[in-house]
């Protein structure tokens, strides 16, 4: 069976850090038409901060996947489908290629096949995962495509996740790096914000990510970049 991930168009990703806009309920994001919901942060993803979330989204039936990042965590509800699990190719921190994840692995009792991992790429260098990660975001876009086969080829990994967290990226980048993939799903997060962002994005990306739209913006403007992407899909 295919791995569930190569079916989403849009992902909505809920920081636990983070309120939501307005009136806004975390089970209204599934109405918003997007493919699944990825709970992550750079920080404070604990169980004391995603806990309530995965509760207030137990009749959700899109996927929910955790994002595990810093702290090793683990949650159990029936709602989760699985966890994604970052390795950022170019933090100059090993902590975040294989130190957590060592930690993790040591302090957790694993079911492996809940756990996917991601192959990032992190490119804002003003973000916060950036700064955490200590990430080399002087990239070219050669250096990019070489991040992202070296992923796929030699680490063997399904998932490689541009992340320009906070801005919207380079859509020629993006395009070149998906050419360079031969079956690698490519992710695609940041800056996305309404229809046309989203429409551009999802032209050269697999999936794409939405994050912070849907805290300062709220749940339209996230069904407005749902129809973005829906509408390239559609269109070709
Ligand atoms: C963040 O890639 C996501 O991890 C989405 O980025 O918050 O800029 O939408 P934005």
């Amino acid at each position: 069976m295919a791995a569930a991930w190569t079916q989403w168009e849009h992902v909505t990703k809920v920081d636990p850090d983070k309120a939501l806009h307005g009136g806004d309920s975390y089970a209204g994001i599934a109405d918003t038409g997007t493919d699944a919901i990825i709970i992550g942060g750079t920080t404070n993803v604990t169980e004391a901060r995603v806990q309530p979330i995965l509760d207030a989204l137990s009749s959700t039936e899109i996927p929910i996947f955790v994002e595990l990042t810093y702290r090793p965590s683990s949650f159990h509800t029936e709602s989760l489908s699985g966890y994604l699990l970052p390795i950022v190719l170019n933090a100059d921190d090993p902590l975040w290629i294989t130190g957590a994840h060592h930690e993790w692995v040591r302090s957790s009792d694993l079911e492996w096949e809940a756990v996917h991992p991601e192959a990032y790429i992190v490119l804002n260098p003003a973000s916060a995962v950036a700064t955490y990660t200590r990430a080399d975001c002087d990239l070219d876009v050669d250096d990019v495509i070489a991040y992202a086969e070296l992923a796929e080829q030699v680490l063997g990994q399904q998932i490689v996740y541009l992340e320009y967290s906070g801005m919207l990226g380079d859509p020629a980048a993006v395009a070149a790096t998906r050419d360079a993939l031969s079956s690698a799903q490519l992710f695609y997060g940041g800056g996305i914000h309404d229809y046309n962002s989203a429409y551009e994005m999802a032209g050269v990306a697999d999936t794409v990510i939405v994050g912070d739209v849907l805290h300062d913006a709220g749940l339209k403007a996230v069904a407005e970049t749902v129809r973005g992407a829906r509408d390239v899909h559609h269109d070709s």
